[in-house]
């Protein structure tokens, strides 16, 4: 692998006050390996409470963000804010915001590059669909989204890319740990030829797309497995747990 393994939590649109705090107190409480960067994702409404309340052993990190400087863009995060909440990190280019927000490549590079002139984090995510997969499209979607963030960004220096194939999101269906390796090593290979083999080496790919418990582990052994975007395994503080400790 690359770099430090890397698990995040995307909590998505989930949560109360209440549900939050009882997470909150299960992460605060857990044993986490040392040798892990962990961050979590709330919804905005909650980033202040949760930053107020969580140990600094965890980072945290937005589900998304605004283009650019704020200003009158109803409903809109700026990067500005989220600096002012404590955010490390944002999430962008989700399979969600892509396919049911109708986010497209430009708009989400955008994002990228504003997030990252700010000194914000971004965690880059790229997958394809099941019908994209089942037409051999795999690595030309994945290359394509890859393509898009390069184009925008300055520097790798803060960006953790996540493979998340579409199939394997909330359905239960994970790709096997073969599946995973076989897309971040030829993501890999499109950094080195298409970006440099420094950053090719450096950046983590971390994997997204039903990580549990259970199947954690087999996934991190994987060589170019750099660790994972869990979304709802990460709503039980014992089971992200698990999934942070599962580093090999
Ligand atoms: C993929 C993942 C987290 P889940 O979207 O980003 O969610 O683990 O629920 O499939």
């Amino acid at each position: 692998g690359s770099g430090k393994f890397f698990v995040g939590g995307n909590w998505k649109c989930n949560g109360t006050k209440d549900s939050i705090s009882k997470l909150v107190s299960d992460l605060n409480s857990a044993t986490l390996e040392s040798d892990v960067d962990v961050v979590v994702a709330p919804p905005f409404v909650y980033i202040d409470q949760v930053k107020n309340s969580l140990t600094d052993r965890i980072e945290i990190a937005a589900q998304n963000c605004w283009t650019g400087k704020g200003g009158a863009f109803t409903g809109e995060i700026s990067v500005e804010q989220l600096k002012d909440l404590g955010c490390k990190w944002v999430v962008l280019g989700h399979s969600e915001r892509r396919h049911v927000i109708g986010e497209d490549d430009q708009f989400i590079g955008k994002k990228a590059a504003y997030a990252l002139s700010e000194g914000v984090g971004v965690i880059a995510c790229i997958g394809e669909l099941l019908e994209e997969r089942e037409a051999g499209k795999t690595f030309d979607v994945c290359f394509q989204q890859m393509k898009a963030y390069a184009d925008a960004v300055p520097s790798w220096d803060n960006i953790v890319v996540a493979y998340e194939p579409v199939w394997a999101i909330g359905t239960g269906k994970v790709a096997s740990p073969e599946q995973a390796q076989e897309v971040h090593i030829a993501v890999r290979d499109w950094l080195s030829k298409n970006v440099s083999a420094e950053v090719a080496s450096k950046t983590r790919i971390i994997y997204g797309g039903s990580v549990n418990g259970g199947n954690c582990a087999e996934l991190a052994k994987k060589e170019d497995i750099d660790g994972f975007l869990v979304g709802g395994a990460s709503l039980k503080g014992p089971e992200f747990a698990t999934i942070i400790n599962s580093v090999t």
